[in-house]
């Protein structure tokens, strides 16, 4: 088992709440942190032990990060969050006992919770906004399935070989339909700030991007500007920067499907 300690981008986000009420700070090692009030110096200290997650690992460079875009999306909400992390690299083509204990599906992400492992990233996301709401990423109902159906229409047209059945049109209309949303509303799907929704189809569209560029020799077409400053952005997060796998990973990662 391979294990990669991740240290958040930022001051973790508990410090950055604390330091909003008035409170000092001080890290007396690595996984506590203490808060002095300034009055009446009261003391608290608080537990920032990384949360531990099990994800992809690359099949073409030893002990880094695979091609998994729901690892990728929980990893987003993690830095989002500036939460500390360990990562345990799997390998998918070989999986270890230990982690067919942890994760009877074989299935990645699984993040343990409350000393549970927990499996799938809508869960692992929507248990990691109820224990960590600052700051607030979610999506409001009503735009929360905006671009939901881009990852399925992608697939399809990357599995097909026949160009004439209707799988390119499915996924142009999928990415025109999100073209007018982030036209509307962007730059993100709920405006100014990134939130649960971009963090969930940003991974998606990076597989997108690369293979069918690698695959079909397609990317998307000029006619959706909006779709593409929104990738930009998306793509050029540190976040992203830093929880994205390489696209070598990507295109191997795919071939299956394509070959069929
Ligand atoms: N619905 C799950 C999907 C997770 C998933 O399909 N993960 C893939 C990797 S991207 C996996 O673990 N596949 C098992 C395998 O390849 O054996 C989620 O959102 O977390």
């Amino acid at each position: 088992m391979s294990t990669l300690r991740i240290q958040p981008t930022a001051t973790c986000a508990i410090s950055s709440t604390m330091k909003h009420l008035g409170f000092s700070f001080r890290r007396p090692h690595k996984n506590c942190a203490v808060f002095r009030r300034p009055r009446n110096l009261a003391v608290m200290a608080v537990s920032t032990d990384p949360l531990e997650i099990c994800v992809k690992a690359s099949v073409t460079t030893p002990n880094t990060l695979g091609d998994c875009p729901f690892c990728q999306r929980v990893l987003l909400t993690m830095e989002e969050k500036h939460l500390q992390y360990d990562m345990k690299l799997v390998d998918l083509g070989n999986k270890p006992e230990w982690f067919l204990k942890i994760s009877p599906e074989g299935k990645v992400p699984v993040v343990k919770l409350d000393e549970k492992w927990v499996p799938d990233s809508d869960v692992i996301t929507q248990s990691l906004e109820e224990r960590y709401p600052d700051p607030p990423l979610g999506t409001p109902p009503e735009k929360a399935s905006v671009g939901s159906k881009i990852f399925s229409t992608f697939i399809g047209f990357l599995k097909s070989k026949d160009p004439s059945d209707g799988t390119e049109q499915a996924l142009l209309n999928e990415l025109s339909a999100f073209n007018n949303h982030i036209k509307e509303n962007g730059p993100f799907i709920n405006g100014e700030k990134v939130s649960a929704a971009d963090l969930s189809l940003g991974p998606k569209l990076y597989h997108l991007e690369i293979s069918l560029g690698h695959y079909k020799n397609w990317s998307v077409p000029d006619s959706l500007p909006y779709v593409k400053s929104y990738m930009k952005a998306i793509f050029s997060k540190d976040s992203f920067i830093k929880t994205r796998a390489a696209p070598e990973d990507v295109i191997v990662g795919w071939r299956p499907k394509v070959i069929g």
